[in-house]
C-alpha cells in the first residue's frame, strides 16, 4: 500500500487537525526511521494509522476491549488510553494490515511498553514530537531525539509520567514499564556494562 492510498483510506476516519497531526507524524516517524535505520515503509504506515481509531465512539471502544483479546484493565483506565490497543485491532479488520511490528506500534503508541522494538520507539516519539506539538518540555524531548531513539523516548516517558503525576491522574503499567526499561538501558550503557 503506498502513502497516497493509505492516506486516503485513514481520512474518512479523522477531523481535519487531527489528519494534519497525522501527516507530520508520517514526516517524523520517516526522518526518525532514516536517521536511525529502521523500515521507512513500515514507520511510514504505521503513523499513518496510529490515530486511527481516535474518534470512535466510546462505547464502540468499550465492545471490542470486552468481546477481544485486548487487555481488560484498559476500562479501569482513562479512556484517551484505548484507541491504540483498539486501532490496531481495527486497523487489521478494516484495512487489512497484518504485520504484527506495524500493529504492535500502532498498539502502544499512547504508553509505550518493556523492551520496546525499534518501530514502536520511531511511532511514538515521531507522535511525541510532531512539529505541531506543544507541551511543556518538549524542546528536551526534541533535543534528546537527536541523540539516540532511546534517549528520545525515555526523555518523553519521563515528561508523560512527570506530566500526569503533576495532574494527580493515574498512570496505566504499560507506561511506566516502559520507563523502566529504557532507563535500565541507559543506566547500563552509561556504566559501560
Ligand atoms: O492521540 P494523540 O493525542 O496524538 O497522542 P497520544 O496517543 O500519545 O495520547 C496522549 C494522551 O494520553 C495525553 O493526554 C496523555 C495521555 N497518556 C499517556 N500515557 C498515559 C496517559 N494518560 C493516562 N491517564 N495514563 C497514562 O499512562
Ligand atoms: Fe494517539
Ligand atoms: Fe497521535
Amino acid at each position: 500500500m503506498d502513502q497516497n492510498e493509505a492516506l486516503a483510506l485513514l481520512k474518512p476516519h479523522l477531523k481535519q487537525e487531527r489528519y494534519d497531526h497525522t501527516v507530520r507524524v508520517m514526516e517524523t516517524a520517516l526522518e526518525l526511521a532514516n536517521r536511525y535505520g529502521v523500515d521507512e515503509k513500515k514507520a511510514e504506515l504505521a503513523a499513518i494509522f496510529h490515530d486511527y481509531a481516535k474518534y470512535r465512539p466510546l462505547e464502540e471502544m468499550k465492545k471490542w476491549i470486552t468481546s477481544t483479546y485486548l487487555p481488560k484493565d484498559l476500562l479501569h483506565y482513562h479512556h484517551e488510553l484505548w484507541h491504540g490497543p483498539v486501532g490496531a485491532l481495527l486497523v487489521e479488520k478494516e484495512i487489512g494490515i497484518t504485520d504484527v511490528e506495524i500493529l504492535d506500534s500502532i498498539h502502544y503508541h499512547t504508553t509505550g511498553r518493556t523492551h520496546m522494538t525499534q518501530l514502536d520507539k520511531v511511532i511514538f516519539l515521531a507522535d511525541y514530537i510532531e512539529p505541531g506539538r506543544k507541551f511543556p518540555g518538549i524542546d528536551e524531548v526534541r533535543e534528546a531525539a537527536q541523540v539516540s531513539l532511546d534517549y528520545g523516548c525515555w526523555m518523553a516517558t519521563k515528561n508523560t509520567i512527570g506530566f500526569l503525576m503533576s495532574k494527580n491522574q493515574p498512570i496505566y503499567p504499560d507506561t511506566f514499564y516502559a520507563y523502566n526499561a529504557l532507563t535500565k538501558a541507559k543506566n547500563n550503557k552509561h556504566e559501560g556494562k
